[in-house]
């Protein structure tokens, strides 16, 4: 992590500092072991490891400083939050990560124990007092997706200036204009917290922000798949964790910069491991920083992970906002439609999942396909089984994985993963 003071930051946000640097501790050595040990990593890394050491520090700072010239600072959890609407506040948004179980004995006071990992965790981080984004949010946006967070969010709001967005569970015509006016509703909540109106001019330049981000990890998505493979699964996949808290701007650049260098190594036909390493796609719940356990067990089984369908990963990238329409309304349709296009497992039916999970497994080229949920997570478990079936039927290989935040199934982890890598590799 890096060197600078904070502390004066974090005591001004109420951090509980002892806990707190414990957690720091925790996340800078996992961040060598997984990432810096890496051999061949990309010069353009070099700039998500500056942000990753920072992501406490520098960006905190970055928040602070925009709050004190006015700005107001909103935490999300879902990809369903329309950013495109926050930036066209002139607000800031954050992706509140949810990937560490630090706190969870005190998010178990509250909410059951049988409850995912994820809503665990940004329960115990506010409880515990160790996320420097929470306590920087203005407002945070919840979302009715799966029934567990939908529930959590009733507690969390006693705890954070909280508001949450209703998502259908399905696609029909009635689910879209429940959708539509739910857009409304979180537009009048913006311009109600910001004091700021959302004109066209300033959404049509949000959207255009928002979508070249899209397009830069659309871009790196494409160039990964290449043989041999130029990037790692586990740095694709901290590009895409940072994306969430980034500036969006700068973040693109980088990401374009990073793109720029592995056509170059494409080029020179260079990679990161042999031809021959099995390739993977992983698929299922997302995966929040600093959870890296399992990409980094799939990697270490001499196998390489060259897509992500998850939230944190293509599922968040893959379509664009129409930029065409010129009118207020018609940009807010074309955010409403895109939205509506996520496949979240949360949809009933959502056979959309299925189809493209089989369609990247065949893009990708992959030798087999990882499942990934966490545990007591009803929505993707479920899917799971359907998945594996339609994967079978297309003579793809999966392996179903219910995991959580804590290592005491690395062991397990790493021998189910060994196994299955040297069933595919033998094929
Ligand atoms: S759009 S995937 S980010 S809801 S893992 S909390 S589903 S019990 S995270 Fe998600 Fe939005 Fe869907 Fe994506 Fe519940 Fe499952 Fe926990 Fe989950």
């Amino acid at each position: 992590m890096g060197t600078s003071d904070y502390t004066a930051m974090w005591k001004k946000l109420s951090l509980d500092i002892p806990a707190h640097t414990g957690l720091l501790e925790v996340l800078g050595k996992f961040y060598n072991d997984i990432y810096l040990s890496q051999e061949g990593r990309l010069k353009g890394m070099e700039y998500l490891d500056f942000v990753l050491s920072e992501v406490h520090g520098l960006r905190i700072k970055e928040l602070q400083d925009a709050k004190a010239d006015g700005k107001k600072i909103v935490g999300t959890f879902c990809v369903f939050v329309p950013e495109e609407l926050t930036l066209a506040a002139d607000a800031i948004q954050v992706g509140l990560c949810s990937g560490a179980d630090a706190g969870t004995e005190a998010a178990e006071k509250i909410i059951p124990r049988n409850t995912c990992a994820l809503i665990k965790s940004f329960v115990g981080f506010k409880l515990a007092r160790i996320c420097p984004y929470t306590e920087s949010c203005d407002l945070v946006v919840g979302e009715t997706t799966c029934d567990g967070k939908k529930k959590a969010y009733e507690t969390f709001a006693e705890h954070v200036p909280m508001y949450v967005m209703e998502v259908p569970q399905q696609k029909n015509a009635c689910d879209r204009d429940l959708w539509k006016a739910e857009i409304l509703r979180f537009k009048t909540k913006l311009g109600t917290l910001t004091g700021n109106e959302i004109t066209a001019d300033r959404l049509k330049k949000s959207i255009k922000t928002v979508n070249d981000r899209r397009r830069a990890l659309q871009r790196l998505n494409r160039l990964r798949a290449a043989v041999p493979v130029p990037i790692s699964g586990r740095d694709v996949l901290l590009v895409n964790q940072i994306s969430f808290y980034d500036d969006p701007i700068r973040f693109t650049k980088s990401i374009n910069q990073l793109c720029d260098e592995i056509e170059n190594r494409i080029q020179k036909k260079q990679g990161i491991v042999k031809n021959d390493v099995p390739r993977l796609l992983l698929s299922g719940c997302p995966m929040a920083v600093p959870n890296w356990k399992l990409p980094f067990v799939i990697e270490g089984s001499n196998a390489v992970v060259v897509g992500e369908e998850s939230c944190i990963g293509t599922r968040n990238t893959r379509d664009l906002v129409d930029e065409s329409p010129d009118t207020l309304d018609g940009m807010i349709d074309a955010i409403c439609d895109r939205y509506l296009k996520i496949d979240c497992a949360c949809f009933t039916p959502n056979t959309e999942r299925m189809e493209n999970i089989t369609a990247m497994a065949k893009e990708l080229n992959v030798d087999g396909v990882i499942h990934y949920s966490l545990m007591f997570c009803q929505p993707y478990a479920n899917e799971a089984l359907k998945i594996e079936k339609i994967l079978k039927k297309n003579e793809i290989p999966m392996l179903s994985i219910e995991t959580d935040y804590s290592m005491d199934d690395l062991e397990q982890l790493k021998t189910r993963v060994g196994a299955f890598v040297e069933m595919i590799g033998s094929r």
